[in-house]
């Protein structure tokens, strides 16, 4: 076999011929965007779209600077600044053919842990014009029964007291906010890219009530100088893999420690409020509207909950990947009607969408066998998911006396899951959860307290205490650890 190439600037042009490489000059891009949080879907996504506005004339200015925060991003970091924040997406089609690119569009990239003043100067830096972030569906910090911003969590108090030198993304963006101000750097748009509705409002929920109690002094700057765009992300983006790895290097001999593969579909849906100036994003396919809601709530409660739906019940099973689940009849069975009859009846409708054909499509995508996304990322976190994917399908169906049995299931078969700890083939499941401890201990009451899982007011609020949802989870709970046979407890709820 060939010598491998490593990916860096200096050997980009050998590529040239065997992959599609920047059109761009690299030493031409400047970062108008600054990134937090440079995981594998903002390299699907966003930095993806970046990358094709740098194909076109006038764009140079927004290209990325990468920013991980913690110490757990070093190893990202390492590697794409030795490679020059080049590396290789692979696109994989269901139909089993694979395209894969060369991205350019991350000029840079910082850990904060190791120059926390580097960071902050570049957030603060005049030519700085959006902050972006995705930082999970957890990192917002906030109670989403009650709304309310976690000041309690050890490290955000810590940040509190310390503000000149921050750790997490909330200290980091109110003294880049602070240096702004006082350096007169001008106005910042704050683009959330995380599944979570409103992101953009909860973005500045939550960094106004931290600033809040941090120092008040720098709210009224934040009100007239700052925007938070609402937004809506889409591509299904698995973990980083050595299959990937070992892929990029059998077809190209490229050395490429950190590749990202992913579905063809694709879509970013802003609200365009941008205080100061944006990316003409709209060359590259991406839709600006000026109320992103019915969008968001669409992708977060069919395809996200769709996933949890699929991946949980899959994984205790013992389905390795979400494309496994679905070639089970039942699962796939399970899935629409759980989207039909539960999920698509409350949701607000979208002019021009057809919510049949979304799902349609849903389904077609989560069967793709050539991304081999793992039912363990979908579970993964699962406690910051389902308050934001599932459980808002339930509390409108109480509230209208629609069906909650299909999404009721769910929650029993996620305490299952925490209980269990290993798959019905006998295989350990790959739980990945902040809660993880907390879930396993409320799970393993369940046989003397059916109700024992619910009674985690972070995740359900009152939730045990509406007496029809919790007839139903008790008597399904019942079935499923009578049973132990996750499918045919789906099978049977799907016959009533
Ligand atoms: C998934 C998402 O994390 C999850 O549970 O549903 O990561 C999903 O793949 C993306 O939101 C797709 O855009």
């Amino acid at each position: 076999m060939n010598k491998l190439i490593p990916l860096n600037k200096e050997n980009l042009a050998k590529f040239e011929g065997s992959l599609p490489i920047p059109s761009y000059d690299l030493s031409k891009r400047h970062a108008g965007i600054v990134h937090i949080g440079v995981g594998a879907f903002h390299r699907a996504h966003q930095a993806y779209y970046c990358h094709q506005l740098l194909s076109q004339p006038d764009s140079m200015e927004w290209a990325l600077t990468g920013v991980g925060l913690m110490e757990y991003d070093r190893k990202t970091y390492q590697a794409l600044t030795s490679q020059d924040g080049l590396y290789t997406l692979t696109i994989q089609s269901p139909d089993g053919s694979s395209h894969t690119e060369l991205i350019g569009s991350i000029c840079e990239m910082l850990l904060a842990v190791e120059t926390p003043e580097v960071v902050l100067d570049k957030m603060a830096d005049p030519n700085t014009k959006v902050i972006s972030m995705t930082i999970t569906e957890g990192g917002y910090n906030f109670d989403p029964n009650t709304g309310i911003f976690n000041h309690d969590d050890p490290s955000v108090s810590d940040d509190i007291k310390n503000p000149a030198t921050p750790k997490t993304f909330f200290g980091y963006i109110a003294e880049a906010l602070r240096r702004r101000r006082d350096r007169g750097a001008g106005p910042v748009t704050i683009l959330s890219c995380d599944n979570v509705q409103h992101n953009g409002d909860v973005a500045k929920m939550v960094i106004k009530a931290f600033c809040h109690k941090q120092d008040p002094s720098i709210l009224e700057w934040i009100e007239d100088h700052v925007s938070f765009p609402n937004s809506m992300v889409d591509r299904i983006t698995p973990k980083i893999s050595s299959d990937t790895i070992q892929y990029v290097q059998d077809q190209y001999g490229i050395e490429d420690a950190v590749p990202v593969n992913c579905e063809p579909f694709i879509q970013w849906i802003i609200e365009d409020n941008f205080i100061n100036g944006r990316p003409q994003l709209e060359s590259v396919e991406v839709q600006f509207v000026d109320d992103v809601t019915p969008y968001e709530e669409m992708k977060l409660r069919l395809l996200n909950a769709g996933h949890s739906v699929v991946g949980i019940t899959g994984a205790i099973h013992g389905y390795p990947t979400i494309d496994r689940c679905i070639a089970d009849d039942v699962i796939s069975n399970y899935l629409r009607a759980y989207l039909d009859r539960e999920a698509s009846p409350v949701l607000t409708p979208v002019d021009g969408i057809d919510v049949e054909e979304y799902i349609e499509t849903l389904i077609e995508r989560f069967g793709n066998a050539n991304i081999k996304d793992s039912a363990a990322r979908i579970c993964s976190e699962s406690s910051a998911k389902l308050p934001k994917f599932l459980l808002p399908t339930i509390q409108k169906n109480l509230k209208g006396g629609g069906a909650i049995e299909l999404g009721t299931l769910i929650i029993a078969a996620w305490c299952y899951y925490h209980d269990k700890g290993v798959d019905e083939q006998g295989n350990p499941l790959e739980i990945i959860d902040e809660m993880a401890e907390q879930l396993a201990i409320q799970a393993k009451k369940t046989t003397d307290d059916p109700l024992s899982f619910l009674r985690q007011p972070e995740i359900f609020g009152d939730l045990v205490d509406d007496q029809r949802f919790s007839d139903v989870y008790e008597r399904l709970i019942k079935k499923i650890y009578e049973q132990g046979d996750i499918i045919k407890v789906m099978a049977s709820c799907l016959k009533q």
